[in-house]
C-alpha cells in the first residue's frame, strides 16, 4: 500500500518542488487547517457542546449570527495572529480588518474567511464549512496594513479552499497548482491526501439554484434554467436534475466531485444589490478552485476572478462549475 500522504508532507513537498509554497504561506495554511480541525469537533459535539441556535446578535451584513459563526471566527483570529505570518485577516462576520495586535510579528499575507458558511443549515445537521482565501500585502504597503490592501482581485490569491463539516471533513486546497482534497482521519488527527488533481467533467445533467427566487431571476437566467427544465424535449435534448443544499460549500464540493452548475444569480428582490454571496469571502475563493479543477466562474457577464473589489463586504453573482454550462448562461447574458 503507498505510504499515506499527509497535508504536512503534501506543502513540504509543493515547498521543495519548484518553491511553490515559501514557509510562511506553508506555516499558514497548516495553521488554518488545525483551526478547521478544532471547528469540526465543535460542529461535531452540536447540542452537546451547547454550540447550536442563535448567538443573539447581528453581522455587520444584518444577518443574525449563530454561536458556531462566532465560535468559528474566534478560532481562526485566535489559531493565526501569533504565527507571525500574517499582517491582517478579514472575515464575513467582522466589520473591518482585524489587524494583528503589535504584540506579535506582523508577516506579509492576508487571510480572508468565511467562519461558517452555510449558517442556516448549522441546527439541521446538514454539511457546513470554512472558505478561505490568501492575498499577499501590495508590495510597497510598508506603512500598516489597511482595507485597501484587501482589495486585490481574485486573480491575486496564493492560496484559496474550504473545509467541509459533512459526514467526513475535508479540507480542499489550491495554491495553484490544481486542486487538492485531504480528508480528516480522526484517529490520527491528521489531514491524509485523498485526492489529487481533482477534474470537474466539462458537461452536467446537474444544476443547482434555488428556485423559489425564479420569478425574480433576470431574463437570461430564466432562460437557461427553463431550458434545463425542459429536459429532453426541449432545446437541450436531455433531463436535468436539481440540487440546492444551501451551503456553498457543499453544492461546490459536489460540483467538484462530479460536476455540476451552481448559480446565485443577481435577482429583483434587492435590485441594487449585485447579488447575494460575498466576493472576497466566498466566489473568489471558490472561483479559483473552480478553475484550478477545469471549470469557469462568471458573474454573468466577467470572469470572477478578475473582478476589482471596491469594498470589504462586497457582493457579486456568481455562476460556477462544469465549463460547458457556464459558458452557455454567460452568452445568454450578452
Ligand atoms: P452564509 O455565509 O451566511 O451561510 O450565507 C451563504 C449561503 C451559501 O452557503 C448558500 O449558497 C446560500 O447562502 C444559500 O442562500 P439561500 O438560503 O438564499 O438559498
Ligand atoms: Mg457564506
Amino acid at each position: 500500500m503507498p505510504a499515506r500522504v499527509s497535508l504536512t508532507r503534501y506543502l513540504v513537498e509543493q515547498q521543495r518542488v519548484d518553491g511553490r509554497i515559501p514557509p510562511q504561506l506553508r506555516l499558514l495554511i497548516e495553521i488554518v487547517a488545525r483551526a478547521c480541525k478544532k471547528i469540526s469537533h465543535a460542529v461535531e459535539k452540536g447540542a452537546l457542546g451547547d454550540v447550536l441556535g442563535s448567538a443573539g446578535t447581528d453581522n455587520v451584513q444584518g444577518e443574525v449570527q449563530k454561536k458556531l459563526d462566532i465560535i468559528a471566527n474566534e478560532e481562526l483570529i485566535e489559531a493565526n495572529e501569533w504565527g507571525g505570518h500574517l499582517a491582517a485577516m478579514a472575515s464575513e462576520e467582522m466589520e473591518g480588518i482585524y489587524v494583528v495586535p503589535n504584540r506579535y510579528p506582523q508577516g506579509e499575507y492576508l487571510l480572508l474567511f468565511d467562519p461558517l458558511d452555510g449558517s442556516s443549515n448549522i441546527d439541521v445537521n446538514v454539511s457546513i464549512g470554512t472558505i478561505f482565501s490568501v492575498l499577499k500585502k501590495p508590495d510597497g504597503s510598508n506603512h500598516g496594513v489597511s482595507e485597501q490592501d484587501f482589495l486585490q482581485a481574485g486573480a491575486r490569491q496564493v492560496a484559496a479552499g474550504y473545509c467541509i463539516y459533512g459526514p467526513q471533513t475535508t479540507l480542499v486546497l489550491t495554491v495553484g497548482d490544481g486542486v487538492a482534497m485531504f480528508t480528516l482521519d480522526r484517529e490520527q488527527g491528521s489531514f491524509v491526501l485523498t485526492q489529487e488533481d481533482v477534474q470537474i467533467p466539462e458537461d452536467t445533467k446537474e444544476f443547482a439554484i434555488n428556485m423559489s427566487n425564479m420569478r425574480h431571476w433576470d431574463a437570461p437566467v430564466k432562460r437557461y434554467i427553463d431550458e434545463c427544465l425542459a429536459g429532453k424535449e426541449g432545446p437541450r435534448g436531455k433531463d436535468f436534475n436539481m440540487r440546492w443544499i444551501a451551503s456553498m460549500v457543499a453544492d461546490v464540493h459536489r460540483i467538484l466531485t462530479r460536476g455540476g452548475i451552481f448559480l446565485y444569480p443577481w435577482d429583483k428582490r434587492e435590485p441594487e444589490k449585485p447579488g447575494k454571496l460575498r466576493l472576497l469571502y466566498e466566489a473568489n475563493p471558490m472561483s479559483w478552485l473552480v478553475e484550478q479543477a477545469g471549470g469557469m466562474s462568471t458573474n454573468g457577464k466577467q470572469r470572477i476572478l478578475d473582478l476589482q473589489p471596491t469594498k470589504l463586504h462586497e457582493r457579486v453573482s456568481v455562476i460556477l462549475g462544469s465549463k460547458n454550462e457556464v459558458e452557455r448562461v454567460t452568452s445568454y447574458h450578452r
